[in-house]
């Protein structure tokens, strides 16, 4: 039997939050190495596995992976999420990518200085609402199926719950004006693999809190305003 796959990040979500919940939806067991100090992370950057000493990095199936959007095709594709075809693989790249810029907006907005959350907090939600999830609405409108795509979960459904959970952690009830998103978070979260991730217990990471921010800028040397310095 293959080994389990192995999360090399730190204790939080960050970009790695997306490969596990990838990983969960395809039923994948997985091993995290989840590195807590600056010497953590330099030891694993001298180990050489590391392309740009960057994480995330995921080991598996004999490769060290990383950059977030190739592990995350890597697993898309292996778990059969990445559409039946070429004319599939553009439409889900297309949703998955909006999804990424939303996605993104979030993972940095705890590291964020304190005067400008504010503002900050009001881009995302007019982002969320008025470029991305009308997107995601029409699309399940106007074909009246269950997925994306159709009736087959894809990774395009899987990145659409995350990024659905994470606005409503941030204003909940923002999904009040998108009945069809409503419907396909009850209905995803239903899913056995989505709803075993979403247990407590489960590998899921809490948004990052102030004591994790600061562990993490210590861990990658990074200055404050990682928000401003990313966007
Ligand atoms: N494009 C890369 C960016 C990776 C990245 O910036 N990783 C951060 C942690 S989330 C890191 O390793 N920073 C240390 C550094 O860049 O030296 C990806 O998507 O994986």
């Amino acid at each position: 039997m293959a080994a389990k796959p192995i999360l090399y990040y730190f204790d939080g979500r960050g970009r790695m939050e997306s490969v596990r919940w990838l990983l969960a939806a395809a039923g994948v067991e997985y091993e995290e190495v989840l590195f807590k100090t600056a010497e953590d992370f330099d030891n694993l950057i001298k180990s050489g596995k590391l392309m740009y000493d960057q994480v995330p990095m995921v080991e598996m199936d004999g490769m060290y992976i990383v950059q977030t959007r190739a592990i995350l095709k890597y697993i898309a594709t292996k778990y059969n999420l990445y559409g039946q075809d070429l004319k599939e693989r553009a439409i889900i790249d297309m949703y998955v990518e909006g999804m990424r810029d939303l996605n993104d907006m979030m993972i940095y907005f705890p590291f964020s200085l304190p005067e400008q959350k504010q503002k900050i907090l009001n881009y995302i939600l007019e982002r969320a609402t008025e470029r991305f999830f009308p997107v995601y609405e029409k699309a399940l409108k106007d074909h009246g199926k269950n997925y994306l795509l159709g009736n087959q979960l894809s990774w395009a459904d899987v990145q659409l719950i995350e990024v659905i959970l994470m606005v409503e952690e941030l204003k909940s009830g923002i999904l009040s004006a998108f009945p069809k998103l409503q419907e396909f978070k009850a209905r995803v979260s239903k899913l056995p693999n989505i709803q075993k991730f979403l247990q407590p217990g489960s590998p899921r990471k809490p948004q990052e809190d102030e004591t994790t921010v600061e562990v993490v800028k210590k861990i990658f040397k990074g200055e404050d305003d990682l928000f401003l310095q990313h966007m």
